[in-house]
């Protein structure tokens, strides 16, 4: 059979923060992955779908490429380069300035190891005053790796961005449709749910509490009246953590609680009754074990 539409595997892999997460989700027009202002806010390879006339695009986010400092940190590392065998073409995503540092060059002489053709991403073009200067990044980034194409965006202004998609679908081969066109993601819903716990905890708390949070959900079920019961535990480094994550009368646990449940809620399409719980789990990030039990199975990547 001779295939009409176009169809594969596209990574958005770079260093943390320069907006991979962002961007998939305006490319998908759905929120899957969580997104924040802190580094590392990405743990897993989170798959999603993008279909239109032309064909699909099967979307993997991963953690940002980054110097762990833990076993959490070199598992988030290993998914991320892991994808670079598996694609039909790499999306780069970098900041827009001409300094190249050592992060970079790490992710240049990876990509400069395999085939698969490479798009370098030139991300949060909206910061950029004059559009010569964008030409300047280009420059800079022009010899450290052969690059496909190079697409200037801003994820969070939804610039330029069907330039991209067009881009994309130019390296996917013909073949057939791997999911139907109405399916976004096939990440679990108890997965999301616990996601968004997490990045509301991300975003509320301060300093380095957030980078040593897991969630975990321990229950989910469904009423009769179809209300849904969340169960859900969110897991910390350190008994002062925990202090600081329940907060004054329980303050900021209700702040987390809510803004999750809302968007939870959102996801479902039904009323949520969620209730949280905090634990402590001295230094997980460490522990195979535990990493395993909160959804990051070294094994996996
Ligand atoms: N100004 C501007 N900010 C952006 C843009 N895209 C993303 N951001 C911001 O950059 C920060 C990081 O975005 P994420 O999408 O979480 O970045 P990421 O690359 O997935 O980060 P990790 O998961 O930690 O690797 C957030 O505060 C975003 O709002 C953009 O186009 N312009
Ligand atoms: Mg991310």
């Amino acid at each position: 059979m001779e295939y009409t539409k176009k169809s594969g595997f596209a990574t958005l892999i770079g260093r943390p923060n320069v907006g991979k997460s962002t961007l998939m989700n305006h490319l998908i027009g759905q929120k899957i992955a969580i997104t924040s202002d802190k580094p590392q806010t990405t743990r897993n390879r989170i798959q999603t779908v993008y279909t239109d006339e032309r064909g699909q695009i099967i979307f993997l986010d991963t953690p940002g490429i980054h110097k762990a400092k833990n076993k959490l940190g070199e598992y988030m590392v290993s998914v991320a380069e892991h994808t670079l065998k598996e694609v039909d073409v790499i999306l780069w995503l970098v900041e827009p300035t001409t300094f190249i540092g050592a992060g970079e060059r790490h992710i240049a002489e990876q990509l400069n190891r395999v085939k698969t053709p490479v798009i370098l991403v030139i991300n949060k073009i909206d910061t950029v005053k004059t559009q010569e200067e964008i030409l300047t990044f280009i420059a800079a980034y022009k010899d450290i790796c052969p690059f496909a194409e190079i697409v200037p965006v801003s994820a969070l202004k939804k610039k330029n961005t069907d330039v991209l998609l067009e881009q994309i679908f130019k390296y996917l081969p013909y073949g057939p449709q791997y999911y139907d066109e109405d399916t976004v993601t096939d990440q679990p819903m108890r997965q999301i749910a616990a996601e968004l716990i997490r990045e509301k905890a991300l975003r509320l708390l301060s300093d380095e509490i957030p980078h040593g949070i897991a969630v975990t959900i321990e229950k989910m079920t469904e009423r009769p009246n179809g209300m849904m019961d969340i169960e859900a535990s969110i897991v910390c480094e350190r008994d002062s953590h925990k202090g600081i994550i329940i907060g004054k009368g329980g303050a900021m646990l209700k702040k987390i609680g809510s803004a999750a449940r809302r968007e939870i809620e959102d996801l479902v399409d039904t009323k949520v009754n969620l209730q949280l719980w905090v634990k402590v789990r001295k230094e997980w990030r460490d522990s195979e074990i535990y990493m395993k039990n909160y959804g990051y199975d070294v094994k996996d990547t």
